[in-house]
Parts: structure tokens; C-alpha cells; sequence
């Protein structure tokens, strides 16, 4: 077999592509080729008409010629040659053959293999950590099929991503509307309410081409944030937010909505079919239940008792107290409760009771927004939601509710971030624009299977909902023993145990436990093995000098390397893979994905060698094999490629394009074999591509209905109703959850067990910064600033940082690689536009250039993206600061789904010069 790839002829002159690298994507593109050399990057003008975006990538894509030529890419294999691990030990990489390298991981897996696969703690040997929202599953080939083939991987050791990614979001938006991720129908809809949602920069081209449409459209965006983004700034308001108050803000819409408008300004029908607003709920704060059926119960006004909720014939009421008889109630651990005569509040009434305290007038203090500001906002977003009007969308009546709420990852993870999630997605049910047309819409899952289809992966559960399948919680039930490092399973049940649980759990838990445990946990061990490719928490995460130390405890790491970085640093082995246009790869594209990928077409895309691989770099794919043949893993390998793990099955009922399991294949074979099952099961048969087709063409779709990306049909054709706005069953949860870890002695989550409510009530958000502050020796007087973090337009992450073309664009915008902070506050502090500043909380420093502005809070500084970088060539010499030295790996800033938020109380102090590179 040859070791290369074969590259296009040179007659090809722009070879279509796709560009994934960040959770925007992916979006297609084409590589100028001449000579055999890249020359540029341009759209695909195929994809007019068909990509929401017309074929254009963003302006990082454009940097990936200077990618593929960095001088300072690692080109071949290499060795570390010194055994010790840290910042700053030169790790003395040598360079090897490709031969040396495969053989050193492959007897690394034999050797764990003839161990065991799981250690003394029952912890898998082999961990991984894959970066940047799940996107670098773009680019790594048959890898899966590894992961697959060898099975007990811990994916608990995380990056930045997830826990300080859109965290809660994914798992109360998955659990409500199956939507791991959230956007509005930017395309029909009126009115934007953005918390903190920078979608100008975050949410690519096709994000970017739908909101330039919907203000030629006349929509309005109001954006609601401490500083003012880019999306900020083209929106038609700006309400500067204090940080972490947006749910007393939300919560306030909420009252506005229940207690000052009229209720038939709601979408009665709404609420009451589509949601457990009529469940009744009895004393203990449980559901009345019929005690025969065990289904919850609601107020027929028809014949004025409490019957069953699907009873035909009824109409339920919304508010109200009632008195019932003969009821049961399931109570934690099974617990059966009968009661003989007893007093029933709707669900609705409870919620109206509880947010009854939340005027605007009390969320003006809390938020230092005016109440009249409050007020408007929920007015306009209650009169734009154009109750009782419809539209017809691929033959379906459907309702039309133009208005949409969408949170930004600071919003949306972290304590505060529970009651966030539930006010929007009430306050979109309250009006019936949830899941339709002009509205909020969930875009993807990755909780729920199937992962292409988020309308099939609604199945009917228990008491009229969806199905979702928490982590038991229950006496002798509960999994005591973790299956991964950071304990995804014990301490959050929301997060489930399906393939992506463990990435989306308490993944800083896995670091810090490997430096303190908890005395009633048992401290892992470091893995044996740590495959590492396209991330970089040495970076990325919180408290990175720990991280980093942490790190070192790794014994034997194999880190896929593209360029040196500050976590390859720590690597035994590296392995260079063939980068973004060299090498070949099918994926799925279209139907809807986050973050604004809506289409109206689905099928795949691929990525293919539009110029040899520089140096010694291979395919991902031919290295993957290599490993599975040399580890004695081929057979199950090229069955996991079989059963789908390289994207479709091969072979199924109708076809079989599968692979022999005992023959090594080459790249091209696996591809090929994949294109035509991806062709066949979409056209069940009738239009079967092969990979040179492929590869000329970039894509193959078919049509996606527009109906299908509203959720409301398929609850509707289930009888379903969305699990609002009462949640028994995570105040069930909770309960279990707390009597588990009180009985194995466990206290430190008690604070995390506090958020599972019925009904979200404010309790002051802000505080958890403050007391952190104070609880690391801190005095909050001291750090009198909020720092605040955001994306920039030609970074993703820290993923393309050593690229000079994205510093230079960059230098266009506001606040790049600076300390951003408003201009009244740093005259106070006699501060100068340009001047050297340190910003200090109590664990660690960095420093940066003052970059001034109006539009900022004034308790408030703004420190963009991850670039605090001391190995990653060229992003070494930027001397940018980042939060991520400053802000604490901590579990009382941990909410109970486990994540945090990308915030610190500082001080900021002018200072002579930035620091010397080994101070960074
Ligand atoms: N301060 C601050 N911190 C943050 C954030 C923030 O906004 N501010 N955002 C957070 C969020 S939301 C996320 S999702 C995380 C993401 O953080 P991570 O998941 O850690 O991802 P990246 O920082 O993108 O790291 C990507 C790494 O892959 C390497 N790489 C790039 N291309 C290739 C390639 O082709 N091959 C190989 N082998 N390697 C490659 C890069 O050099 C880089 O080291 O960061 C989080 N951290
Ligand atoms: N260009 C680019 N696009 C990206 C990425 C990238 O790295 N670069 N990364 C992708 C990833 S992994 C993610 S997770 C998404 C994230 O996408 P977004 O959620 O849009 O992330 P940010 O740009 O960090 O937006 C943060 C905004 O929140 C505001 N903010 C901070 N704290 C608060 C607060 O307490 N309340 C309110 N209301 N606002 C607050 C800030 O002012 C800022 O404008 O972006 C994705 N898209
Ligand atoms: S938004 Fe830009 S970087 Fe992200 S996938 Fe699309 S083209 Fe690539
Ligand atoms: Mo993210």
C-alpha cells in the first residue's frame, strides 16, 4: 500500500471542500490549486440556492492556505526524549519514523490490552480528549472506528469545551425540545431577544447571510449584554446587562407576562395541549395522579373534577386552586403517597404564584437595567407574537409566532444558567412560539439517537412526555461507581450515559481529581494512555497553570500534532496528520445542526486531498488502520467501519458495500465504500455516487422539508406535551440524588443539589463569584471588575491562533488581543488607551494593552478568546492576555449540570510592559 495519498491531477484547478473547524459548520468551500500548490480559498458557487450561506465559508477558512504551509508545522513522527513532564522541561522531541511511532502506540495498546482495559478503580487505561464542540470528528477519518473497536475510552478529561461551552443548554434544551443547541427561525421571525448571543461572530456565514436577510426583512434584534459585541452593535437596542442577572430579567418578562397582561394575550391552546401547564399539583409538591392509572391528573371545567390528562372530551384548566379526592402522588424512591381530600394548584397557578415577587421593579436593582426597559422588552416580544395567526409550511397548518429568544454561552452555562434556560423556553410556550414557525427552535441532538434526525428521536414517555433517559437515582439503582473520571453518571442525572454524556460532564472535575479527590472519592489514576487531537486545554480550560500540571501526570500521551502546542508539550509521542486540505473525509451537511444550519437539502460533503501532504503527514484514516493492524485490532476495526462508525452502515438490508474485516483497506477504499452506502440510503437505491464522483462534485443532497425543522408536528402527531413549566421529575432527581450521596457520606455537592427546583425562584447569581473570590483568600472590595470573555471573528478558539493572516485581519477589530474596558472607568484608574494593564484575581495574573470604549459596563472588562499561548509558534510572540490564567477550576462555581461560566471578579492596574514569556 503507499504510504501517501494521491493528490488531484494538476489539471484540477479548484477542488471543492468543506471547512468544519468550529460548531458554526460546516460550510463548503473550494481550494485554488496550481501547480499542485494552494494558492486560495473560495466559495462554492455550486452550493447557490442549496447552502444557507450560498457556499461561502467565513474569513477563517481563508487562513487555511497559511495553515497548510506553516513553517512550523511538526512534519514527521516524534519522540519525547526527556521523561520529565511540565511547562518548563524541554520535552527533547526527536524525530522518528513513521514505523517507530505506529509501533510504540500499538504496543502501548497491547500492553493495557493484556492488563486490562480498566484499572484497580475500574477506570478505562485509554482516555481521549477530542476539542472544540465535537468538530474535530471532521477531521479525523476512521478513528471512531478505533474508539469503537477498542471500547472502554474515558472521554471525561475535557477542554474548554462543554463545561464552559453552551453547557446547561445542551442539557435542559435536549431535555425539553430535543435541542442540544438553540437558534431562532431567523428567516421568518420579528423580533430577537439576544441574551448575550454574539451570533454576528460566532454563528458563521450562515448565521451571519440569514440576519442580514431578516434586517432587509425588517426584523429587530435587541441585545442584551455588559459590552457592546459586533451583534450588539447592528442590533436595534442595546441593553447592557449587569453580568449573571439575565434570569432576574427573564424571570421578570415572565411576571410581566403572567400577572400584568390579560391571559387571553397567551396561547391558551398552547399551554394547555402542548404543555403540563393544567397538571395538577397537590401539597407535597408532587402531581395528583389517578391512583389507578398512575397519570396525572388536571381540573376538567366541562365536568368539574379531576380527571386523567389525555381523558378525550375535557377542557383543562389553566389557573386555579381546586379540591380533589381519592389522588395519589409518587413521591422520591418510589414512594406511593395516597391522599383522601386535598387542595390542587395547576401547575400553571404554581408558577404563577412563585413568579409572582418578580416585578421589573425588583429586576432593575438586580440587573441595573431601568424596570420601564424590562417592561418594554416583554411587552414587544408578547405583542410581536401574533397569537392565533398561521402558516402553511410543506402542507401542514402550523402556528406562526415570530419572536425568539436565544442565550449566549455565558448565559447559558453555569449557576444562574438553570433558571435562564427554563425562563426562555417558558416564556416562548407562554405565547406558543416553541418549535414553530418564526419562533425558537432547537437545531440539533447529541443526547438522543438518532444523531441525524432530531424529530426521530422524539419517542412517547412517561406522563404525556418525550422520552429521556436520566442516570438512575433511585435506592439501589444509582451507579455509585463512575465509569469515567469526572463521575458523569453519580452526579448529573440529565446528562444520561449515551455516547456524549461523558464529554458533557463535569470534565474539570477529571483534572482537579487527579490533584485532589475528595476523601470519599477514590483518586484516580492518571490513564495509562491519552490520545489528544485538535485541542488544547493547556489553553483552553480554567486555571491553566494547574491544568498543565495536572497534565504532567500523564504517563504516556500520543498527541496528534499539527503544529507544537502548549498541551503536545506534555506528549510522548506525536503523530502528524495529514491537515484540513490534504487529506480525504464524508460527512453528513444540511437538514439542521447547529448554529444557524438550516436547510432546506441534506446529504454529504467531502474533504479531500486538494494538495499532497506537506512533510510526512498522513491521512488520518491510513493512520488510524495502521494503529488497528498493528495492535491487533484490524478485525474489529473494519467491523466498526462496517456497523456505521466511519458515518453510515455498509452494509444494511437493501445494500451491502461492506468491507472485508481480516483486509487491511486503503484511504480511498474505506471512502469509497462509505460514498456509495451514504448515496444509497438516501435515495434508497436509486442514485448510488462513488468517490471520484465525489470528489468532483464536493456534494450530494437531496430535499429536507422545512416542516421538519419545527419540533411541534411530531409532538403533536405523539400527543406529546413539552415538559413545561413544573419539573417533577428533576425535583425527584434531586431529592434521590442528595439521599445517595448523604448516604455514602458526600456533602460537597450540596450546593449543586439546590438547583433541582419545581420552578426556577432567583437567589442571587452574582454571589457565587463573590464568595469564590472571598473563599480564595480574597477580599471582593479588591476585585472590584467583572471579566467577561467573547469570541473573535477570525479565531475559532485558540484552534487557528498561530496563523498570521488572522492577526492581521484581526487588527481591524475592536479590542483584538486586548484588555477592553469602558473609558470613564479607566480614566478613574488612570488608565490610557494603549496603556499595559494587569488584570489580577486572587489565583493568577495576565496582562494586556487597555483598549477603551463606551460601550461597556463600567464594573465590567471584556478579555477576547484564549490567546495567553507560550509554545504555539507565532501565538507565542502575540503576548495577548486571556481569563483562563485568572479564572479558578472550582466546585462552588460548578452548577449542577456540571459546568461553569467564563467569568472572574479582577482588578485591573496600569503596569509598565507585559511579562517576560516564562512569567505568561
Ligand atoms: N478565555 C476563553 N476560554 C475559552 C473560551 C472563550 O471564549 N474564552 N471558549 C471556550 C469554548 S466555548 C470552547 S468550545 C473551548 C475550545 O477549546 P479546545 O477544545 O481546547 O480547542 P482549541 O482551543 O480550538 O484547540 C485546538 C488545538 O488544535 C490544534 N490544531 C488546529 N488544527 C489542527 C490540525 O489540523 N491537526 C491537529 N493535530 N491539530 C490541530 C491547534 O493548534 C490547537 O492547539 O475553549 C473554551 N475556552
Ligand atoms: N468566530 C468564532 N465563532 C465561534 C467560535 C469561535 O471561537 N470563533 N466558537 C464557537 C463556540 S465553541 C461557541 S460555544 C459559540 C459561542 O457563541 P456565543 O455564545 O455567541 O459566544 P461569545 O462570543 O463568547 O458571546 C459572548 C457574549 O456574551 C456576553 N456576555 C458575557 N457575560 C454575560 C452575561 O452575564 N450576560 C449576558 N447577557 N451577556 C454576557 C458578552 O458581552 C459577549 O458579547 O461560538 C461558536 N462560534
Ligand atoms: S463558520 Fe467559518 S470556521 Fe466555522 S466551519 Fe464555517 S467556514 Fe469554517
Ligand atoms: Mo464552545
Amino acid at each position: 500500500m503507499s504510504l501517501k495519498q494521491k493528490a488531484v491531477p494538476e489539471a484540477v484547478t479548484s477542488v471543492p471542500s468543506y471547512c468544519y473547524n468550529c460548531v458554526s459548520g460546516p460550510d463548503l468551500m473550494t481550494v485554488r490549486v496550481k501547480d499542485g500548490i494552494a494558492t486560495a480559498i473560495a466559495p462554492n458557487h455550486d452550493a447557490i440556492g442549496i447552502h444557507p450561506a450560498h457556499g461561502r465559508p467565513c474569513v477563517k477558512a481563508y487562513g487555511l492556505v497559511q495553515k497548510t504551509y506553516n513553517p512550523d508545522r511538526v512534519l514527521t513522527p516524534m519522540k519525547r526524549t526527556n521523561p520529565k513532564k511540565g511547562r518548563h522541561e524541554d520535552p527533547g522531541f526527536v524525530a522518528i519514523s513513521w514505523d517507530e511511532a505506529l509501533d510504540a502506540v500499538a504496543a502501548k495498546l497491547k500492553d493495557i490490552e493484556a492488563t486490562g482495559k480498566l484499572d484497580e478503580n475500574s477506570m478505562p487505561r485509554v482516555a481521549a480528549t477530542f476539542g472544540h464542540g465535537g468538530t474535530p470528528a471532521s477531521y479525523m477519518g476512521t478513528f471512531p472506528a478505533f474508539l469503537a473497536a477498542w471500547g472502554a475510552i474515558d472521554f471525561s478529561f475535557g477542554s474548554g469545551q462543554g463545561v464552559k461551552c453552551v453547557h446547561s443548554e445542551h442539557l435542559y434544551g435536549e431535555f425539553w425540545h430535543r435541542a442540544f443547541t438553540v437558534c431562532a427561525d431567523t428567516v421568518q421571525t420579528r423580533l430577537i431577544l439576544s441574551f448575550g448571543t454574539n451570533v454576528e461572530v460566532s454563528g458563521g456565514p450562515c448565521a451571519v447571510r440569514r440576519h442580514a436577510d431578516a434586517r432587509i426583512r425588517g426584523i429587530k434584534r435587541i441585545q442584551i449584554e455588559p459590552h457592546l459585541s459586533p451583534t450588539g452593535a447592528c442590533s436595534a437596542e442595546w441593553v447592557p446587562i449587569r453580568p449573571k442577572t439575565d434570569a432576574a430579567f427573564m424571570l421578570a418578562m415572565v411576571h410581566v407576562l403572567l400577572h400584568e397582561a390579560r391571559r387571553d394575550q397567551l396561547d391558551l391552546a398552547f399551554l394547555k395541549d402542548r404543555t403540563a401547564s393544567p397538571y395538577l399539583v397537590g401539597p407535597d409538591g408532587w402531581y395528583l395522579r389517578d391512583p389507578d392509572s398512575g397519570k396525572p391528573l388536571v381540573w376538567d371545567e366541562v365536568s368539574e373534577r379531576a380527571v386523567p390528562h389525555d381523558s378525550p372530551g375535557i377542557r383543562p384548566a389553566l389557573d386555579g386552586t381546586f379540591e380533589v379526592r381519592n389522588v395519589a402522588a409518587h413521591g422520591p424512591d418510589d414512594e406511593r403517597i395516597a391522599y383522601d381530600h386535598v387542595a390542587a394548584r395547576s401547575a400553571f397557578q404554581v408558577m404563577g404564584d412563585t413568579m409572582r415577587p418578580y416585578t421589573p421593579e425588583w429586576a432593575a436593582e438586580v440587573c441595573d437595567v431601568p424596570a420601564g426597559t424590562i417592561r418594554h422588552v416583554a411587552t414587544e416580544f408578547l405583542d410581536n407574537a401574533c397569537i392565533g395567526e398561521t402558516i402553511v409550511v410543506g402542507g401542514r397548518t402550523l402556528p406562526f409566532r415570530p419572536v425568539a429568544i436565544t442565550l449566549g454561552k455565558t448565559v447559558n452555562n453555569g449557576w444562574g444558567a438553570f433558571e435562564c434556560c427554563w425562563a426562555r423556553t417558558m416564556l416562548a410556550c407562554l405565547v406558543g412560539a416553541l418549535e414553530v414557525p418564526g419562533g425558537t427552535l432547537g437545531t440539533t441532538v447529541r443526547l438522543n439517537r438518532p444523531h441525524e434526525n432530531r424529530l426521530a428521536s422524539v419517542k412517547p414517555g412517561e406522563d404525556g412526555f418525550m422520552a429521556n433517559k436520566l442516570n438512575a437515582t433511585g435506592k439501589g439503582k444509582w451507579a455509585d461507581k463512575p465509569t469515567g473520571r469526572n463521575a458523569h453518571k453519580p452526579l448529573i442525572p440529565i446528562v444520561g450515559d449515551s455516547s456524549w454524556a461523558q464529554a458533557l460532564g463535569p470534565t474539570h472535575l477529571a483534572w482537579m481529581f487527579l490533584k485532589d479527590a475528595p476523601k470519599e472519592w477514590a483518586k484516580p489514576n492518571p490513564p495509562d494512555l491519552w490520545f489528544a487531537f485538535r485541542t488544547n486545554p493547556a489553553i483552553s480550560f480554567w486555571d491553566t497553570d494547574q491544568i498543565i500540571e495536572n497534565m504532567a501526570k500523564m504517563p504516556f500521551v500520543v498527541a496528534f500534532a499539527y503544529t507544537m502546542d502548549e498541551t503536545n508539550h506534555m506528549a510522548d509521542i506525536l503523530l502528524p496528520d495529514a491537515t484540513d486540505l490534504e487529506s480525504t473525509q464524508i460527512i453528513r451537511v444540511g437538514g439542521t445542526k447547529f448554529v444557524e444550519q438550516h436547510w432546506e437539502h441534506a446529504g454529504i460533503i467531502i474533504r479531500q486531498p486538494a494538495v499532497e501532504p506537506q512533510g510526512e503527514a498522513r491521512d488520518f484514516t491510513w493512520i488510524t488502520t495502521e494503529i488497528c493492524r498493528r495492535a491487533g485490532l484490524l478485525e474489529a476495526y473494519n467491523t466498526a467501519i462496517n456497523r456505521g462508525a466511519a458515518l453510515v452502515p455498509l452494509k444494511r438490508e437493501h445494500y451491502d458495500y461492506s468491507l472485508a474485516i481480516d483486509q487491511v483497506h486503503d484511504v480511498e477504499t474505506i471512502w469509497d465504500a462509505v460514498c456509495k452506502a451514504a448515496t444509497h440510503e438516501l435515495t434508497d437505491g436509486a442514485d448510488v455516487k462513488d468517490l471520484a464522483w465525489l470528489k468532483t462534485n464536493g456534494l450530494f443532497v437531496v430535499p429536507f422539508e422545512k416542516k421538519d425543522w419545527y419540533l411541534l408536528p411530531t409532538m403533536e402527531d405523539q400527543g406529546l406535551r413539552f415538559e413545561m413549566p413544573y419539573q417533577e421529575r428533576l425535583l425527584k432527581a434531586g431529592i434521590e440524588l442528595g439521599r445517595r450521596l448523604h448516604e455514602h457520606d458526600i456533602h460537597w455537592w450540596d450546593t449543586q443539589l439546590k438547583e433541582y427546583q419545581a420552578l426556577p425562584t432567583w437567589h442571587d447569581v452574582p454571589h457565587h463569584w463573590l464568595k469564590s473570590t472571598r473563599d480564595l483568600g480574597g477580599h471582593p472590595d479588591d476585585y472590584p471588575f467583572w471579566a467577561v470573555t467573547t469570541k473573535s471573528m477570525p479565531y475559532t478558539t485558540g484552534n487557528n491562533a498561530g496563523i498570521p493572516l488572522m492577526n492581521e485581519v484581526a487588527q481591524n477589530l475592536r479590542g483584538h488581543g486586548s484588555v477592553v474596558m469602558n473609558a470613564g472607568a479607566a480614566k478613574k484608574l488612570g488608565i490610557k488607551a494603549g496603556d499595559w494593564v494587569e488584570v489580577r484575581s486572587p489565583i493568577s495574573f495576565t496582562r494586556g494593552k487597555a483598549a477603551l470604549v463606551q460601550g461597556c459596563r463600567p464594573d465590567t472588562i471584556v478579555v477576547q478568546g484564549q490567546y495567553a499561548h507560550w509554545k504555539t509558534p507565532y501565538a507565542k510572540d502575540l503576548n495577548f492576555p486571556s481569563l483562563n490564567k485568572v479564572i479558578p477550576l472550582s466546585m462552588e462555581l460548578t452548577d449542577a449540570t456540571g459546568s461553569g461560566a467564563d467569568l472572574v471578579r479582577v482588578s485591573v492596574t496600569k503596569v509598565d510592559g507585559p511579562l517576560a514569556e516564562d512569567a505568561r
